[in-house]
C-alpha cells in the first residue's frame, strides 16, 4: 500500500482537524471555489518533507444535496482536502454547542455555562451525543481513507472523542492527538458531566500531545484522579497499555514572516504606518474577539497608564486588532459592544481634536498588513486570560529584528513559558501591573530591548512550527515501534 516507496520518504500524514484550511464558496450548483488559508498549521506542515500531508475536516459550509457534495470533494482533492460533510443541526449541538459552549470555557477556566450547570442537563446531553455523532462521522471519513502505515493526527478539543472511534476501527492505526488549548487543573475538568468519557476516548490515541509540560501534567493527574489509573513519567498506563503524553511547543513559521518583510508592497505599508504615526510610540494588540483574550482588561490598564503618565497622552497610540469571531454567539456580541464602549469612553477622555490613543479595528488584516504592522510596533500587549500557547506573540517577535520592541505578555499564555525571559510578564487581571509594565516598556533602554529581544528572537527561529510537526510524527511512529516491541516482550 506504500507504492514501493521507502517508508520516510513517502509516510502519509492525515492531518484531522474540525476545520479543513480553505475556505469555499459555493459558485453555482456544481462548482465550488476555493481559497487556501495559509494558517499555522498549513505551513508547519507544508514544510515537512518527510511525509505527505492530507487534511480531513469540515469545510465550514453546510452542503445538503449530493450535486454539491460530489463537486466539492472534487475540488477540494486538488487540494489535498477531504471533507466531512455536518449538516445545521449537528454544527448548532456540536460546534456551537459543546465545543464552543461547553468546552472552550470550560478548558480556560471560565467554567461550565449557567444555564447547564442549572437545569437543561438534557441540553448538555444532546450537545454531548451530537459532539460523539460527529466524532464518529470524522473516524468514518478517515477509516475510508486510511491506507496501512499512514499517520493519523486529529488536533484539537473538538475531536476528542476520534481518538477512540478510529481504535474501534482498527486497533492497529497509528493515532496521535494534540490539544491547542491549555488542558486545565483536574479539579476543573472534574465538573465537566462527560469527563470520565472523554479522557477514556484521548486515552485510545498512542500518542497525546499539548503546549506545555503543566497541561500535560495536568491531563495525567486527571486521568488519575478521576479514572483511577496510574501516571508515570511516560505517560498514563491502564492494565499494561501504555498512552505517551508529553509536550510539543508549537511554533510558527518564523522564515515566512522574516522574508515578508522584504516584499515591496510591505515595505511601503511600513513606511505609511511611520509616517502616520510619526512622533508616537506604537503599541499593539491583535487577537481574535474572544473573552480569553483579555481585550477589556488591556484597555483599561492602557487607560490606567494614560492617567498615571500625564505626559506621554499625546506620545503614544494602541493599535488594537480585534478579528470578530463566533459572531451568532451572545456572548461575543454583548464583548464586542464591551470593548466598543471602553474605546469609546477613553478616547472621549484623552482624544485630542487631532488624535486618539486608542485606534480599534473589528477586523482581520491581511498577511501583508499584519507583518507591517507587528515592525513598527514599539510594544506589544498579549494580556490573554488563559491561551494555549498564543501565536502572536512569537509573529511579532519574528518581525522584530530592526526594531527590537518590547512584548508584554501574559503569564497565563502558553507563550511564557518559553518567551518568559524576554518579554515583561503581567497577570492580565492585575490592571495596575499591566499599566506600569506598559510604563516598563516604554521607557526601556536600548542595551536591555535589545538583550531580551534576542533572548526571543532565538527562540522563534529555532523552535518553528516544521519543527514541532516533526517532532510530534516521529515521536508517535517511536511510540508505536516501542509499543509492538514490549507487547512481543
Ligand atoms: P488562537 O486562539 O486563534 O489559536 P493564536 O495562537 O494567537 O490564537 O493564533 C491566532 C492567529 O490568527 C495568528 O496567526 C494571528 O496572526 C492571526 N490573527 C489574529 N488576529 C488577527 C487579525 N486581526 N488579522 C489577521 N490575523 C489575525 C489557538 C489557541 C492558541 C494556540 C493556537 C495554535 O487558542 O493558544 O497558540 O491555537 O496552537
Amino acid at each position: 500500500k506504500q507504492e514501493g516507496q521507502p517508508l520516510r520518504q513517502r509516510q502519509r500524514l492525515l492531518v484531522v482537524a474540525n476545520r479543513l484550511p480553505v475556505s469555499a464558496v459555493r459558485r453555482g450548483e456544481d462548482s465550488w471555489s476555493l481559497d487556501i488559508s495559509a494558517g499555522g498549521l498549513v505551513s508547519a506542515l507544508l514544510g515537512v518533507k518527510e511525509f505527505e500531508a492530507r487534511w480531513i475536516g469540515w469545510a465550514g459550509v453546510n452542503v445538503p444535496d449530493e450535486i454539491g457534495q460530489k463537486a466539492l470533494t472534487k475540488a477540494l482533492a486538488e487540494k489535498r482536502c477531504i471533507p466531512v460533510f455536518l449538516d445545521e443541526e449537528i454544527v448548532h449541538q456540536y460546534y456551537n454547542g459543546y465545543c464552543n459552549n461547553i468546552l472552550w470555557p470550560l478548558f480556560h477556566y471560565l467554567g461550565l455555562p449557567q444555564e447547564d450547570r442549572l437545569a437543561t442537563t438534557r441540553s448538555f446531553q444532546s450537545q454531548f451525543a451530537a459532539y460523539k455523532k460527529a466524532n464518529q462521522m470524522f473516524a468514518d471519513v478517515v477509516n475510508e481513507h486510511y491506507l496501512d502505515g499512514d499517520v493519523v493526527w486529529c488536533h484539537d478539543y473538538h475531536l476528542m472523542f476520534l481518538p477512540k472511534c478510529l481504535k474501534d476501527y482498527n486497533s492497529k492505526m497509528k493515532v496521535g492527538w494534540f490539544l491547542h488549548t491549555p488542558f486545565p487543573s483536574s479539579e476543573i475538568h472534574r465538573t465537566l458531566p462527560s469527563r470520565s468519557e472523554l479522557l477514556r476516548s484521548v486515552l485510545a490515541a498512542d500518542l497525546v500531545g499539548f503546549h506545555t509540560y503543566d497541561y500535560a501534567r495536568h491531563f495525567v493527574s486527571a486521568c488519575t484522579r478521576i479514572l483511577g489509573l496510574e501516571g508515570t513519567p511516560e505517560g498514563v498506563e491502564d492494565q499494561g497499555r501504555l498512552t505517551r503524553v508529553a509536550a510539543f511547543p508549537i511554533g510558527i513559521d518564523s522564515e515566512r514572516f522574516i522574508r515578508a518583510l522584504e516584499v515591496p508592497q510591505v515595505q511601503e505599508h511600513i513606511r505609511e504606518l511611520k509616517e502616520r504615526f510619526a512622533g508616537r510610540k506604537v503599541m499593539l494588540g491583535v487577537d481574535r474577539l474572544d473573552m480569553i483574550k483579555g481585550i477589556p482588561q488591556k484597555i483599561l490598564a492602557f487607560e490606567k497608564f494614560l492617567e498615571e503618565n500625564p505626559s506621554w497622552r499625546d506620545k503614544v497610540v494602541l493599535l488594537q486588532i480585534a478579528v470578530p469571531t463566533r459572531t451568532d454567539v451572545p456572548e461575543y456580541q454583548k464583548l464586542t459592544s464591551q470593548v466598543h464602549e471602553i474605546v469609546g469612553r477613553i478616547n472621549g477622555r484623552f482624544g485630542t481634536l487631532t488624535a486618539v490613543p486608542i485606534h480599534h479595528l473589528d477586523r482581520s488584516l491581511d498577511f501583508h498588513a499584519l507583518c507591517a504592522l507587528y515592525a513598527v510596533t514599539d510594544v506589544a500587549l498579549v494580556t490573554s486570560l488563559r491561551d494555549g500557547m498564543n501565536l502572536v506573540s512569537y509573529e511579532f517577535v519574528a518581525c522584530q529584528d530592526a526594531k527590537k520592541g518590547v512584548l508584554i505578555l501574559s503569564e497565563f499564555a502558553g507563550a511564557a513559558q518559553s518567551l518568559g525571559a524576554g518579554a515583561i510578564l503581567v497577570n492580565p487581571w492585575n490592571i495596575t501591573e499591566v499599566a506600569n509594565s506598559i510604563a516598563q516598556a516604554l521607557n526601556m533602554d536600548s542595551e536591555e530591548r535589545e538583550k531580551r529581544h534576542k533572548h526571543n528572537f532565538i527562540h522563534v527561529t529555532t523552535h518553528t512550527a516544521q519543527e514541532w510537526a516533526e517532532t510530534f510524527v516521529s515521536e508517535l511512529n517511536d511510540t508505536v515501534v516501542e509499543a509492538q516491541i514490549r507487547t512481543r516482550q
